[in-house]
């Protein structure tokens, strides 16, 4: 069984940017439904409760299982990995002169370019999504939106981090506001 990753952190480290009560329902209440969702999805599948979750959304669309549960595998176990990803790319410390950081430089010009354009990514996915920075399997980097909880590994990626634009992740602070969301979630994203 899956269970809900530890928090490196406290639920108010991330002030003000990302806030204490967002933090804290976000967590313990929309990462622990999907982790709830993704095992009961699994209840009847335990050779897929064997295999390493990154393998999992590698082969989701070989999974020998029924339509309807290679959907919900998809969206609650989607959402439990990316949650993952999600609080390992935060700390309320930057990581200093980081190889990711001089990678971005190399492949993008500028770090402030690569955070316009991701920016930008993030603010345009329509509805519930994530913006994403991946390595490619040829070793690039590259970054694009997907919606829902869909996942980079199922399009033969392996995620980097990831930004979360599904309202729940920042409406109690920012209401509408998602640029300005998108704008302080750079301050306590770990990488640079
Ligand atoms: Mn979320």
């Amino acid at each position: 069984m899956f269970t809900l990753p530890k928090l490196n952190y406290g639920y108010d480290a991330l002030e003000p940017f990302i806030d204490k009560e967002t933090m804290e329902i976000h967590y313990s209440k929309h990462h622990q439904t999907y982790t709830d969702n993704f095992n009961k999805a699994l209840t009847d599948f335990p050779e897929i409760q064997q295999m390493e979750l990154v393998e999992i959304f590698r082969n989701l669309n070989s999974l020998n299982v029924p339509e309807a549960t290679k959907t919900a595998i998809k969206n609650h176990g989607g959402g439990y990995i990316n949650h993952k990803i999600y609080w390992e790319s935060l700390a309320p410390q930057k990581e200093e002169n980081t190889d990711l950081a001089r990678e971005i430089i190399r492949t993008f010009s500028s770090l402030d370019e690569f955070k316009k354009l991701f920016s930008d990514l993030a603010l345009k996915q329509f509805g519930s999504g994530w913006a994403w920075l991946v390595r490619t399997p040829e070793g690039k980097l590259k970054m694009y939106s997907l919606p829902n909880q869909d996942s980079p590994y199922t399009l033969g990626d392996t995620p980097i981090f990831n930004l979360d634009v599904w309202e729940h992740a920042y409406y109690l602070k920012y209401q509408n506001r998602r640029a300005e969301h998108i704008e302080n979630w750079w301050n306590v994203l770990k990488f640079f």
